[in-house]
């Protein structure tokens, strides 16, 4: 089931629901070799959501700011490559939103604890705006927040839910959005956590 949140941004409902299992293997596959962390914004501000990435590239922050970069800051290696489920889940999602030529170079991976929210931003750390970003949702449900191209625009909200993909892009790609805190709650599969995978092409 498809619904248009706004122009540009396109939800298939349930669309990773069959692929849910495999894709939460390989989320702790990923973990293992490069573990979650909460990283802090560069006013140093401690961010709720724990994080780690697949890909040619990760997407970090520190004291120097916002970044892609193609090593962990803790293991020193390359992050690990992105599993072909995933790829191919990204583009054919992407494509299913009239972007046929999407090829993600990386994949960041939130892991939300109960109360973790990410607050009202812009996803502008990548080159080319042209490029859509599709995020998947794994486990508990989240309320997603999302408004106009100023910070003071506006917001409505969304749920995303286990297996929903989101394609963000054309005039949607510089909306502000953001998760509210998550609320408690046992889900099957991950139990007390909510994972969000968001594919872009970075460089
Ligand atoms: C709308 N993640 O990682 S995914 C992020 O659920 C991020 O973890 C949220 O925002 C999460 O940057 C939301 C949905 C999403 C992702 C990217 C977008 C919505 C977007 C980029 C532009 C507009
Ligand atoms: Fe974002």
């Amino acid at each position: 089931w498809r619904e248009e949140l706004c122009p540009g941004a396109v939800v298939l409902r349930g669309a990773a629901l069959a692929d849910s299992r495999e894709l939460l293997k390989a989320i702790d596959n990923i973990a293992i070799q490069v573990p979650f962390q909460y990283r802090a914004t560069p006013g140093g501000y401690a961010m709720s959501v724990a994080m780690t990435n697949c890909g040619d590239l990760g997407w970090v922050t520190d004291q120097q700011g916002y970044r892609y970069q193609p090593t962990s800051p803790e293991t020193l290696r390359q992050w690990p490559a992105m599993p072909d489920l995933f790829r191919t889940l990204a583009i054919h999602a992407a494509r299913e939103a009239g972007f046929s030529d999407f090829m993600p170079d990386a994949c960041l991976i939130n892991r939300y604890q109960i109360g973790a929210k990410m607050s009202l931003h812009q996803d502008k750390d990548e080159e080319d705006f042209g490029q859509p970003i599709v995020s998947i949702s794994l486990g508990l449900p989240a309320v997603f927040q999302f408004g106009g191209l100023e910070r003071s625009d506006k917001t409505q909200r969304v749920n995303l839910t286990h297996g929903d993909i989101v394609v963000w892009g054309g005039p949607a790609r510089l909306r502000y959005h953001g998760i509210l805190p998550l609320k408690a709650g046992e889900h099957s599969l991950t139990g007390q956590y909510r994972f969000n995978l968001t594919f872009r092409k970075a460089h």
